[in-house]
């Protein structure tokens, strides 16, 4: 059988009506500045790419998170703006490091797409040679806007029309969707092109397998602490079956093998900054991981909503997050769910 190239496969969407040229070419544009992002990242300290980007004026250079941001951080930020600049398929980007959108430069036409990205996922995991990744969710412009502006961006996740991540692991892969199942391309290092390598990825609805950072444990809430108590207690538990626990600690590395073999992501709200309301950012973290994982058959919830339902307030949103397998994650909400209708 012929290996199907992302190329073809991306013309055969659009031959079956589900992706328009725009949007195809678009997605063409992110997965080549994916494939610069890789070669980036796999230079590692030959590259001299490592450690932490400079200030302008000394010292370490901070993002709008008020996180370091690592140089690689910003080269993949600088690869993602310039590879879609000159396209004409989108009217705006927006970044995890940019505190504001950017509209495309007035030099070239805008289009019709608004582009929201994570450019690295994961970095505290970049110096230590392990998965990496770039996140990334595509909106539309609203009708009538000339000028995308931050506020245009704020729609919720049901009416993403793609998502997809790029893992930089021991393999390149782009996982994408466009509304009709998740499907997983490896990137062919020798011609340079991502081939199709798992079409209609399905998540197993049940699960024996949790991802979450246990450091954290003492500051979770009460329906957490219990959710989670009765995964460790295992057979002798309410659960009466031992569960396994894994944590890259890079979001994109946990959701892919969620993806691949099916369990339970979870980044919940805690107590250590209660003005927080969880880590992970809403817009280009948890609504494209959601989209990927509802294609795939599995569900994502802050806890108590679906994430993909939450109407967004702000750019920079942080969102506790629940993803994977459906029962399990239906499971975890119900916890929740209980503990505040007991709590009313
Ligand atoms: P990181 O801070 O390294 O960028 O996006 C945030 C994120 O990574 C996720 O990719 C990852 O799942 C999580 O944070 C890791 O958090 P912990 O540091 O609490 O383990």
């Amino acid at each position: 059988m012929p290996s199907i190239s992302l190329t073809r496969h991306l013309i055969e969407e659009q031959r079956s009506g589900h992706v328009t040229p725009d949007l195809r070419l678009l997605l063409e544009v992110v997965a080549r500045a994916c494939k610069r992002i890789s070669v980036a990242v796999g230079k590692g300290a030959l590259g001299d790419v490592l450690g932490e980007a400079a200030a302008a004026g000394g010292g370490d250079s901070i993002n709008v998170q008020g996180e370091a941001q690592k140089k690689l951080d910003v080269i993949s930020n600088e690869i993602l703006l310039e590879a879609n600049a000159w396209g004409g398929h989108l009217a705006a980007c927006a970044s995890e490091e940019m505190e504001h959108s950017q509209q495309i430069p007035d030099a070239f036409p805008r289009g019709n797409y608004l582009l929201v990205f994570d450019p690295l996922d994961g970095s505290s995991n970049i110096d230590i040679n392990a998965s990496v990744g770039t996140i990334f969710s595509v909106l539309r412009c609203p009708e009538g806007v000339t000028a995308a502006q931050d506020h245009d961006f704020l729609q919720a996740g049901s009416t993403q029309v793609a998502a997809g991540y790029c893992l930089y692991g021991p393999s390149t892969m782009l996982v994408l969707t466009i509304g009709h199942g998740t499907h997983a391309f490896t990137l062919d290092r020798e011609q340079g092109s991502f081939v199709l390598t798992t079409g209609h990825m399905r998540i197993p609805a049940q699960t024996r397998e949790f991802a979450i950072n246990m450091s954290n444990q003492r500051h979770w809430e009460a329906p957490t602490q219990a959710y989670v108590n009765d995964l460790l207690a295992g057979q002798d538990g309410p659960r009466a079956q031992d569960f396994n626990m894994r944590w890259v600690a890079a979001m994109v590395g946990d959701v892919h093998r969620i993806l691949t073999r099916g369990g339970i992501f979870i980044y919940p709200w805690d107590r250590k900054d209660p003005s927080k309301p969880g880590k992970l950012r809403l817009m280009y973290e948890a609504n494209p991981m959601a989209m990927l994982v509802e294609q795939a058959g599995g569900a994502a919830t802050n806890g108590r909503t679906r994430i993909l339902d939450i109407a967004p307030t702000s750019l920079h949103q942080r969102v506790p997050v629940f993803l994977g397998s459906k029962d399990e994650v239906e499971t975890a909400t119900r916890y929740h769910l209980q503990h505040d209708s007991a709590a009313a």
